[in-house]
């Protein structure tokens, strides 16, 4: 049996849940509180999640996992085998995971508006003194790490600017037709995919994703292509 062990509202989760789906591999899931640090450790020295546990084995990046899951479940490939394809497949979602994921974390925990609807989203099932004292803490924590990545010292305007870019960017790729790499899904549509649904989330960014409508139609193909238990 599979178990994916998630921190609640990861993009990182939805990357996996949903090539599970497509796969139709059956998985139970286990989310973990933030308070749960040190058990998370136990299993996962860098605290980090989610991690995929099968039968006994453990793995802990989701670049990682989603590698295993292809190795151990070949039907219905998301990761090409011809090197050209598989390139461009691992730099778009290394591009989702390194670049991506940052703008989203700023844009949903650290702006007006869109910190104080997610955080405490973010901290809803954690015993009561961690859900008074998370939310005081947390926006200073990822600013940090923004700050310490780059993006974070970059003003809001500019950090639109380029997010936009971004999302521009998959528009223009899907100029070319319904997927980002060749002519079918794959790991690189699931996780750009969960990066922008997690901009779904930012009103600010929410509102450069709608002035794309391909990249919406994109977006709902996933969504149909790749639907289960996912976006707890
Ligand atoms: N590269 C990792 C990133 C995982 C990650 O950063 N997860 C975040 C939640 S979105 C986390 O566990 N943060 C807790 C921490 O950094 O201590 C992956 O792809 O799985």
């Amino acid at each position: 049996m599979l178990t994916l062990h998630q921190y609640h509202l990861s993009p990182f989760n939805e990357k996996i849940q949903r090539m599970l789906n497509y796969k139709g591999i059956p998985f139970e899931e286990r989310y973990w509180l933030l308070g749960d640090r040190k058990k998370v450790e136990a299993f996962n020295p860098t605290g980090k999640l989610p991690a995929l546990e099968h039968d006994g084995h453990w793995v802990c990046d989701s670049t990682d996992m989603a590698h295993y899951i292809e190795q151990t479940f070949p039907d219905k490939p998301l990761i090409p085998d011809d090197p050209a394809l598989r390139g461009m497949v691992h730099v778009l979602e290394d591009w989702a995971d390194e670049s991506l994921y940052f703008y989203e974390m700023h844009l949903r925990f650290t702006t007006p508006g869109n910190q104080e609807r997610n955080i405490p989203r973010m901290v809803a099932n954690e015993k009561s003194f961690l859900r008074w004292f998370l939310p005081k803490v947390i926006p200073g924590g990822i600013r940090k790490i923004t700050r310490t990545q780059g993006i974070g010292r970059k003003s809001l305007d500019q950090l639109l600017v380029d997010a936009e870019r971004h999302v521009c960017a998959v528009d223009g790729m899907l100029n070319q037709g319904d997927w980002l790499v060749a002519d079918q899904l794959s790991l690189a549509d699931l996780a750009v995919y969960a990066m922008f649904q997690c901009f779904r989330d930012a009103d600010n960014a929410n509102a450069i994703l709608q002035r794309y409508p391909s990249v919406i139609d994109w977006m709902a193909r996933i969504e149909t292509t790749t639907s289960g238990n996912e976006g707890k």
